[in-house]
């Protein structure tokens, strides 16, 4: 299609009804009622719902079952009641401390125990949920001091099965540690307490004409502090940039109860070693996150978001490469979804899809500016463009604030359509973009030809999608159960790839326990050793976060050289 044949059809379609038409339009059909896009993240947070006994699955297989070569470290001691009237009295208040030591509180604590994906359950005794970062600070002190290893949690939304126990640890909860303590509407500097939950951050921001620089799924549980602790990437990562910038200062308590107070409010700050930056993305390794002061952007008034059908992966690589040259700096987000990743979320909320055809790839742009004419004169040029020369087969521009969460929920939906079944092996990885979607295929022939997908195999599908703008490839295996067999069909041959490629085993999501032992495929000895010094130095007991990253050696050295 000419460009100028193009754009007269874009002219045409906005003003005539939707059923007349396929090129970019208005969305205007009629939707069977759905849970909006923040639905997601709310029912992240239901999960946490022990009793929520609703889909297949739910009874999740101890990690250690799973996993019995993994051992319980004897250094650490056995949970006793002196320990557990320690906490309580430290801690004052009832609600704080769950004690499934003195009588059975199974129920109480499976929450706590289980992780979002359902593949990892720990065996905790006792959850702690300190309110301020003295208290943080005393029931630290006193694990180190009495040898009983600790899990920091946020949310409990990560998806490495790093926030919670393998075996008995102590787990410190930060959920009642949630005051926004203040901002400043001139910086756009924000301070909270590292429990505060992202949504609620962002809610006040919103009141304030700003908005919080991270955007994920799972904004309705996941906490600043987890953000911070998991170095946290998300939907807005292309605009806004990494928590390492937009993290100021930290608050942490080490494990031996000192109270790091590194809160600092200042842009630049050249002083000696950054030491906050260990913190981020440290998991929870070397400290407790008590507060985080973070420089939070201008809420955006105008935002556009777009939804494409695109015929091939070249394709998805030119529309970035218009998208960044045409929309530059009103880009947002520049969001990849496959075919079978549209089609478990369609499965699963039985919506209409915001286009009619099917096609092998999706893209979700998103714009935010401060002129609304402005953005919209540039997003259609960018789309007369785009379709003109073909590069998009078909799609749909929101028109108002309820259609551009739907538009959302067909991407920020996939995660929890795809593990809706049983469970999803999970892989969060950096790809040089050429090569990004090659690894879906290849893993796809990988498992067909080993016959481990299929309606009667543990393995229902493989799916691709992510974050294409910042090259991170968000690789998924959804599973009816998860199966020894499919897991050793996959690693760790994918890291293998990723290594061959110079990409990294974990883009955004950390290590926690499901990459640990495969760190040695990003990080070479020097790097490890290095690693494990400043672990040493931090948590000498070795308290924090035990059977998890930097802990024991890494089975697969993966021989990384440089
Ligand atoms: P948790 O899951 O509780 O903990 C994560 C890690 O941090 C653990 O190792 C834990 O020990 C440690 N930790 C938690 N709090 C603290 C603290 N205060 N101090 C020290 N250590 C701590 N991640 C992305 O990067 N991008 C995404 O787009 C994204 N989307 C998601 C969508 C869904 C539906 C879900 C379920 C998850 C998604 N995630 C994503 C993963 C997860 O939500 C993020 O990593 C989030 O930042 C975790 O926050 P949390 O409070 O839940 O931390
Ligand atoms: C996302 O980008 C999250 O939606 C989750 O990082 C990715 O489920 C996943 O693999
Ligand atoms: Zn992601």
């Amino acid at each position: 299609m000419a460009a100028s044949a193009a754009m007269a059809a874009l002219r045409a379609v906005r003003s005539v009804p939707r059923s007349s038409h396929r090129a970019i339009r208005p969305i205007s059909f009629t939707r069977v009622p759905v849970k909006p896009v923040r639905a997601f993240s709310i029912s992240a947070r239901r999960r946490d719902d022990a009793s929520d006994n609703s889909e297949p699955g739910h009874n999740v297989r101890y990690t250690t079952d799973l996993y019995p070569e993994l051992k319980r470290n004897p250094r650490f001691t056995e949970l006793k009641q002196e320990h557990v009237d320690f906490f309580k009295k430290t801690l004052e208040d009832e609600s704080a401390v769950i004690d499934g030591l003195s009588k059975d509180a199974t129920d109480d604590l499976e929450p706590f125990n289980r992780d979002w994906m359902k593949k990892y359950r720990g065996h905790t005794k006792v959850v702690l949920k300190p309110k301020s970062t003295e208290e943080v600070s005393k029931v630290l002190k006193y694990c180190n001091d009495n040898m009983l290893a600790v899990v920091p949690q946020g949310g409990n939304s990560g998806l490495v099965g790093g926030s919670v126990p393998v075996f008995d640890e102590v787990v410190i909860n930060l959920t009642r540690m949630n005051r926004i303590r203040s901002f400043d509407d001139i910086s756009g500097i924000l301070v909270v307490d590292g429990g505060v939950i992202m949504e609620v951050a962002d809610n006040f921001l919103k009141e304030h004409g700003h908005t919080y620089p991270l955007d994920l799924g799972a904004k309705g549980s996941a906490q600043v502090g987890g953000n911070v602790a998991a170095n946290a990437g998300g939907l807005r990562f292309l605009r806004y940039g990494s928590l390492h910038g937009n993290v100021l200062g930290i608050e942490v308590v080490l494990p031996d109860g000192t109270i790091l107070n590194d809160l600092s409010k200042l842009r630049k700050n050249n002083t000696g070693y950054d030491l906050k930056q260990l913190f981020i993305g440290g998991e929870g390794t070397i400290g407790i996150i008590t507060g985080v002061s973070i420089h939070c952007p201008q809420r955006s008034k105008a935002v556009n978001v777009a939804y494409f059908g695109l015929e091939s992966y070249e394709q998805v690589l030119k529309a970035f490469k218009e998208a960044k040259l045409q929309l530059g700096e009103i880009l947002s987000a520049f969001e990849l979804m496959d075919a079978e990743s549209q089609r478990f979320v369609h499965d699963k909320t039985e919506n209409k899809r915001p286009l009619e055809g099917q096609h092998p790839f999706y893209c979700l742009i998103e714009t935010s500016g401060s002129n609304g004419e402005h953005d919209n004169e540039k997003l259609e040029t960018f789309l007369e463009h785009v379709m003109g020369e073909e590069i998009v087969a078909d799609g749909v521009v929101a028109q108002d604030d309820t259609q551009i969460a739907e538009l959302w929920g067909w991407r920020e939906g996939i995660t929890e359509a795809i593990g809706h079944h049983g469970g999803t092996y999970k892989y969060d990885l950096s790809i040089p973009i050429k090569d990004l979607y090659s690894l879906v295929e290849d893993t796809r022939e990988r498992l067909n030809s080993k016959q481990l997908i299929g309606d009667d195999k543990a393995a229902m599908a493989v799916v691709g999608f992510g974050h294409i703008g910042d090259s991170n490839l968000h690789l998924n295996v959804p599973v009816r159960r998860y199966d020894k067999e499919v897991e050793a069909a996959i690693e760790p041959w994918v890291y293998e790839w990723i290594q061959k490629k110079g990409g990294s085993i974990s883009a955004e999501h950390g290590l926690g326990i499901a990459k640990a032992k495969y760190i040695g495929y990003q990080r070479d000895e020097t790097m490890l050793k290095l690693m494990r010094q400043i672990k040493q130095l931090y948590d000498p007991n070795g308290i924090m976060m035990p059977y998890k990253y930097l802990e024991g050696v890494p089975e697969h050295t993966g021989a990384a050289t440089s």
